[in-house]
C-alpha cells in the first residue's frame, strides 16, 4: 500500500536528511520532486498546486527550532498530508437503530465491504446486524451477499421482491420487526452513473431515510475516482467514503485526494478480499506509511491482539527510551516471528515497504542467524554491544554456526532500529 508514493517520498528526504542548510534553490527543487510525484500517483494538477503552496506557507514560518532543515521538511509535510486527508479524527461510531446504506459503481466492491463492516461491527459491538441487498441488476448479486454472510454468520435476509423498490419496502420492514441494531443495505451498481440509478437510489434514500450513506469507491480508478463521488453526492448524497482495493498496485493518488476534493471522510479502506481485510482511515497512519515511515501504530495493535501485554510494554519501553539492548531485538525478533509472515509485517516498517519477495525469504533466513547468534552471546554483551571486539565475535560466530560477517549484519541491524525508534520519538510518532 502506497508503495509508489512511500519510495518517491523516502527517496527525495533521505537526500536531504542530515543537511545543515536548506537553500532557495534546494526547496524548488524538493517541492518540484514531490509535485512530481504526486503527479503520478493520479492527484489532480490543482490539488498539487495547493499541497506544495501550503508546504511553501508553513515552511516560512520556521516552527520548530531544533529541527534540521530536512527534517523540518518531513514533519511539515507529514503535518500537511494528514490535513489533506482530514486530519485527527476518531474512527466512526455507528449509532445502534440505524440504516446504513452502501452505493457505489459495479464492481467498486460494495457487497465485499458490506460484508467486512457487518462482520467487524458485530465483533467490536456486538450489535446484532441485518444485511440485504436490493441489487437486482445481476442476478448473482444477491446471493453473493447472502453468501458472504452465512459464511461470517452474519443474519442475511433475501426478499422475495422482483424488484429493487418493492424490495427495499419489504427488507425495511422486516428489519423493523426483527428489532435489529443496524440494517446495512447493499445496493446496485451500473459501470457509470446513469439517471436509472440514481432514479432508484433517491426513492430508497426517501423509503428509509439511512442514517448513513457510504459510497464504496474503487481505488484502482485514481481521478476518475473522484468525478463518480461527485456524480453519486449530487444525485443522492453521501456521508462518508470507503477506498478499496488499496492492497492492489493503486498508486494512492485517490486516497490523497479524496478528503481535500470532496470536503468528506473516508472511513475505511480495503486491504483484501478476506473478509477481514479492512482497515479503519487514520489520515495520520497513512501519512506515515505514504513518507514511508511505516506503521508502527498498525504494527502494535497486531502484536498486542497476539502478545502478551506486559512482554510488549517492556520491548516497547526500551526502544522508545533509546535504551534498546540486543536482548530486547532479540525479544523483538520472536515477537515478529509469533505475528505472522515477514511478508506481510514488512510493509508496516519504516522504510521497508518495498521489499521484493527474494530479499523477504532472505530476511527470514536473516532472523533465524541474528536469533542464534544472540542467544551465544552472554548478558554483558546483550546489554553492551560495544565490547564485542574480534575474539567475543569469533566465539559468538563459532557458537551460533555464523560468519563474523552475519554478526556485523545483525550490529548494523541493530543501529538501524535505534536510528528509526529516535526518529520516530522526535516526530512525536509513537
Ligand atoms: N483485492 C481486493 N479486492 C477487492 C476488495 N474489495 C472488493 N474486492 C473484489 O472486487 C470484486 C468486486 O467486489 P464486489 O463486492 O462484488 O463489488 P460490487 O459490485 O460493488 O458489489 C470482487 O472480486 C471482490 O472480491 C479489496 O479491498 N481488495
Ligand atoms: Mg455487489
Amino acid at each position: 500500500m502506497f508503495d509508489f508514493l512511500s519510495s518517491k517520498f523516502s527517496s527525495i528526504f533521505s537526500r536531504i536528511a542530515g543537511q545543515r542548510t536548506l537553500t532557495a534553490d534546494n526547496m524548488k527543487q524538493i517541492l518540484d520532486q514531490i509535485s512530481d510525484a504526486l503527479l503520478e500517483s493520479d492527484v489532480p494538477y490543482n490539488l498539487v498546486q495547493d499541497f506544495v503552496t501550503s508546504i511553501k506557507q508553513a515552511e516560512g514560518k520556521k516552527i520548530i527550532a531544533d529541527l534540521k532543515p530536512g527534517e523540518q521538511l518531513l514533519k511539515l509535510t507529514h503535518d500537511k498530508i494528514i490535513a489533506f486527508l482530514g486530519g485527527k479524527q476518531h474512527p466512526i461510531n455507528f449509532e445502534p437503530k440505524s440504516v446504513v446504506m452502501v452505493l457505489g459503481l459495479q464492481g467498486s466492491g460494495k457487497t465485499t465491504s458490506v460484508a467486512k463492516i457487518a462482520a467487524r461491527i458485530k465483533k467490536e459491538k456486538q450489535h446484532n446486524v441485518l444485511l440485504a441487498s436490493i441489487d437486482y441488476t445481476r442476478p448473482a448479486a444477491r446471493e453473493q451477499l447472502a453468501m458472504l454472510a452465512a459464511r461470517a454468520g452474519l443474519d442475511c435476509y433475501q426478499a422475495k421482491a422482483d424488484n429493487a423498490i418493492d424490495a427495499a419496502q419489504e427488507i425495511y420492514a422486516y428489519y423493523k420487526r426483527g428489532n435489529f441494531d443496524l440494517l446495512l443495505l447493499d445496493t446496485a451498481g451500473r459501470m457509470h452513473i446513469d439517471s436509472a440509478l440514481l432514479q432508484e437510489l433517491r426513492s430508497v434514500n426517501e423509503l428509509m431515510c439511512p442514517r448513513y450513506k457510504l459510497l464504496v469507491l474503487d481505488a484502482m480508478t485514481g481521478q476518475e475516482s473522484l468525478n463518480v463521488a461527485r456524480g453519486f453526492d449530487q444525485g443522492v448524497g453521501f456521508d462518508y467514503a470507503i477506498l478499496t482495493k488499496m492492497d492492489s498496485d493503486t498508486r494512492g493518488g485517490a486516497v490523497f485526494s479524496f478528503c481535500y476534493a470532496l470536503k468528506k471522510r473516508i472511513i475505511f479502506i480495503g486491504t483484501g478480499e478476506h473478509i477481514e481485510d479492512l482497515d479503519t482511515f487514520y489520515p495520520e497512519r497513512i501519512a506515515n506509511r505514504m513518507l514511508g515511515m511505516g506503521d508502527l501504530q498498525t504494527l502494535v495493535e497486531k502484536a498486542e491482539e497476539k502478545i502478551k501485554k506486559a512482554e510488549q510494554e517492556k520491548v516497547e519501553k526500551s526502544l522508545f527510551d533509546g535504551r534498546m539492548t540486543l536482548q530486547d531485538f532479540a525479544d523483538q525478533l520472536s515477537m515478529v516471528n509469533r505475528m505472522g509472515s515477514l511478508t506481510h509485517l514488512v510493509k508496516l516498517l519504516p522504510g521497508m515497504g518495498h521489499i521484493s519477495p527474494e530479499i523477504l525469504e532472505k530476511g527470514q533466513v536473516e532472523m533465524k542467524k541474528f536469533r542464534a547468534i544472540i542467544s551465544s552471546m552472554t548478558s554483558r554483551e546483550r546489554i553492551n554491544p560495544r565490547i564485542l571486539d574480534a575474539s567475543r565475535k569469533k566465539r559468538i560466530a563459532g557458537g551460533a554456526g555464523v560468519s563474523v560477517a552475519d554478526i556485523n549484519i545483525l550490529l548494523q541491524r541493530f543501529e538501524q532500529t535505534q536510528q528509526y525508534a529516535k526518529l520516530f520519538k522526535k516526530f512525536g510518532l509513537k
